[in-house]
């Protein structure tokens, strides 16, 4: 089945590791008629379109070129990819003063000449960088969405599955909150089939500490990580292209929600052709809820810090 829209334009701003595996994603899977590739370091974007244009006699006809910000104008969806990544032993956060500047000068650039589509925001710190996209761009907050936890929630997914030996496709659970190291599980959710998975207290240490740290071990392995984050920014375009309205671990502006306002986390939410439709109101546990509140205590507090 081809998953194209008859006519659908993605701009992916940074063609690093992970623009470059998104596009090489969305390319395998012919899910978009058109796709540009921007980058600062435009030999790097021209090098990827004419590597991955030289495949297209084995995959379908999607049209795909090195542009720039003028190429915005027709796109559906915008991802920025670009930015700063995580050397071995950072956080995410310690991003956040190299990207948040970055950050200021893609913004302005996609504004000058698109008004209408979707900013899907993969650069880390995702969530305070959708936040800061949200109030230098001026779209209202369900046209501004993070990747947010939905690529924890499948490394939380794949090693529940390990575990029960399940396939992770079957495994419903989430990871709520910062994408990062204050992120919450919601075992009180996790299930298969609507029946409630039990664990003992190491096992849901040894999952959540896997799922945690995933980043930093495939960091320390082999520089960077790409292929899974690919699959979630081509997870999210897809329901946004299709009008799917596929609940999914975005990051999203909440407010009054579970007492948390004014930030950007990670939460089920309901994702269509509009964007973040509705976060979904989600039942927390106390500890969960206190997780899920220093989560969103953290993020303000470096939000605080930046000059918005
Ligand atoms: P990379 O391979 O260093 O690529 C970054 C790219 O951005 C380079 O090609 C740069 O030239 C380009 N770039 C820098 N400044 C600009 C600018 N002003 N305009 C346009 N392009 C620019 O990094 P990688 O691709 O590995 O990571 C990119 C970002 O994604 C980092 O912040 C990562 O931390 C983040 N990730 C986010 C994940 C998520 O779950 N949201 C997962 C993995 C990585």
């Amino acid at each position: 089945m081809k998953n194209k829209m008859s006519s659908s334009r993605v701009v992916i701003i940074g063609t690093g590791a992970v623009g470059a595996t998104t596009a090489y994603t969305l390319l395998l899977r012919e899910r978009v008629s058109e796709l540009v590739l921007i980058d600062v370091n435009k030999e790097k974007a021209l090098g990827e379109a004419l590597d991955m244009n030289h495949g297209l006699p084995f995959t379908g006809g999607v049209k795909l070129w090195a542009g720039d910000y003028s190429d915005c104008a027709d796109a559906d969806v915008i991802v920025i990819a670009a930015g700063a990544s995580q050397r071995p032993g950072e956080t995410r956060i310690d991003l956040l003063k190299r990207n948040a500047v970055i950050f200021d000068s893609i913004i302005q650039n996609i504004v000058k000449y698109n008004n209408h589509g979707i900013i899907l925001v993969a650069t880390n710190p995702v969530d305070i960088l959708s936040y800061v996209t949200l109030k230098k761009s001026g779209f209202p907050s369900n046209r501004v969405i993070g990747s947010g936890t939905l690529l924890d929630s499948a490394r939380f997914r794949y090693l529940i599955g390990q575990n029960k030996k399940i396939n992770p496709r079957s495994i419903h659970a989430h990871i709520i909150g910062e994408h990062g190291d204050s992120e919450v599980p919601l075992w009180s959710l996790a299930n298969v089939a609507g029946i409630g998975l039990e664990f003992s207290d190491e096992d849901r240490e040894e999952i959540f500490n896997n799922t945690k740290n995933a980043a930093y071990e495939i960091i320390n392995a082999k520089g960077a990580t790409y292929y899974a984050i690919a699959l979630a920014l081509d997870r999210i375009i897809v329901s946004i292209l299709q009008n799917e309205g596929s609940v999914l671990n975005v990051s999203t502006l909440l407010t009054d929600y579970n007492g948390v306002s004014d930030v950007y986390l990670g939460v089920p939410s309901i994702v269509d052709r509009s964007g973040v439709r509705e976060v979904l109101d989600l039942k927390l546990d106390n500890e969960e809820l206190t997780r899920f509140h220093a989560s969103a205590n953290k993020l303000k507090a470096e939000i605080a810090k930046l000059d918005l």
